[in-house]
């Protein structure tokens, strides 16, 4: 097995490509379902999944939370945040290379160090672009998306494309316009907004409508500069109803397709969806993603999974198989997705050996692989789309088609049932569903 990596050192030794093994292995350091070049339908797994792993969580996060600082001890850490950051990219594609994803995802101050100085920003961003722009081309790991931090700082703490400070305003399109640039020098897919503190502490001190007027001008601007730079893909909006404020402005699908199409902006802005902040809008993920697509704008996700005794975002590795079946059901049923499935998730803070990264996205590629075959399965070889479609015959046909197709009026369909008389029960079945879903699943 070669062991790939391409910096002056081996970040993680005695690690190598990790291999595809089946369900008979019990090698923690193998797929047991993800086999990239598989094909599922008229694709390969690796086509339909588009993983990604993310910057922050697995190369800058080192587990701190807001009782204790970081447990891992991160071996390219180490001198300076410049030093750090040289080192920190070699690690990245190794991983990227050994763990097998296609893509990666990143802000702009996880790849490169922050300064206030703007200019000292931007000489630090566009030093590390280049070097990622080389490790991209030695390893053909591709950038999915990129987004700017618009949260960490302490000028952000009022929001920042929705401050009631326009110079704070101003500053925010300082990061977006680089990590725009940024975007479109690696050759960038799509890219993101997530509005972190686009939202509200209060009402008493907030004029919301004001502070969303900005907001969608803001978006409009950035979409102008974007397109004026040859940039060609998706804007998404990943929506999160709170966590850090109160209440964010991205509440969930419907809030953000209701405000792109308010505001023009949903012909270039789609949807970038996360399982966990599905769940803190007190939606499942499924729902989140059928809503989406059901608005034509279900452009990518960040998949992670939360935990259902916790109220918090606390961003695990997706493991549950209903969560991945759910998910690939609506992703299959709308034929795909523009972005893909980006690893939005950490590593538990106990989890402290380097291994634990690599265990922990071969944990939620196997997931998803498995929620492809299943969904895959159900949608071509079960009964499952049949029953929904019989679910709805009435209006396939005759009076049922009329009122669907607009051609009744309240009193045609009055009259209509003063003729028809009590309908009968109609089962929903739920369980009859629930029974294949398992049945599919456990083959
Ligand atoms: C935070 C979150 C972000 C976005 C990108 O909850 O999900 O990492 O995905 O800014
Ligand atoms: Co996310």
């Amino acid at each position: 097995m070669s062991t790939p990596f391409i910096g002056k050192r081996e970040y993680f030794p005695g690690i190598g490509r990790i291999p595809f093994e089946g369900q008979q292995s019990d090698n923690p350091l193998a797929f047991k379902v993800y086999d990239a070049n598989r094909r599922i339908g008229n694709k390969t797994m690796a086509e339909h999944l588009r993983f990604a792993a993310c910057y922050w969580h697995t190369f800058t996060n080192a587990g701190h939370d807001p009782f204790g600082p970081g447990t891992r001890r991160f071996p390219w850490e180490a001198g300076s945040p410049m030093a750090t950051a040289e080192a920190r990219v070699d690690a990245a594609f190794e991983f990227f290379t050994k763990i097998g994803v296609p893509y990666y995802c990143f802000h702009d101050v996880d790849l490169a160090p922050d300064a206030e100085d703007i200019a000292q920003y931007e000489k630090n961003l566009r030093h590390m672009v280049a070097l990622a722009k080389e490790r991209q081309q030695a390893t053909g790991v591709k950038l999915l998306w990129g987004t700017a931090n618009l949260f960490s700082h302490p000028r952000y703490m009022n929001g920042a494309a929705t401050n009631p400070d326009f110079n704070v305003v101003a500053r925010a399109a300082v990061q977006v316009k680089a990590a725009l640039d940024a975007t479109v020098a690696l050759g960038g897919e799509h890219y993101v907004f997530w509005g972190g503190r686009e939202g509200y502490a209060s009402l008493v001190n907030t004029d919301m409508k004001r502070e969303l007027d900005h907001f969608a001008r803001f978006l409009a601007m950035a979409r102008d500069y974007g397109r004026s730079i040859g940039f060609k893909g998706c804007f998404f909006i990943e929506p999160k109803p709170m966590e850090p404020m109160k209440h964010q402005y991205d509440f969930d699908s419907a809030t953000v397709a209701g405000f792109l199409q308010r505001h023009g902006l949903d012909k270039d802005f789609k949807l970038n969806i996360e399982a966990n902040h599905a769940t803190l809008s007190g939606h499942t993920f499924e729902h989140d993603l059928q809503v989406a697509s059901d608005h034509g704008l279900l452009g990518s996700i960040d998949a992670n999974r939360g935990n259902p005794q916790n109220g918090w975002d606390t961003d695990q590795f997706p493991t549950d198989l209903y969560d991945t079946v759910g998910a690939m059901l609506v992703v299959l049923r709308q034929g795909g997705l523009a972005g893909g499935l980006n690893f939005d998730a950490k590593a538990r803070r106990e989890s402290t050996d380097m291994e634990d990264l690599f265990i922990a996205h071969i944990g939620g590629m196997d997931a998803f692989a498995r929620g492809l075959e299943v969904a895959h399965a159900l949608l071509t070889a079960s009964p499952w789309e049949k029953w929904r479609q019989e679910r709805y015959a009435s209006f396939d046909q005759g009076a049922g088609r009329d009122f669907a197709a607009g051609r009744l009026a309240l009193a045609d369909l009055a009259a209509i049932a003063a003729k028809s008389g009590e309908p009968a029960q109609v089962s929903g079945q739920q369980e009859r569903y629930e029974n294949l879903l398992n049945q599919y699943l456990m083959r």
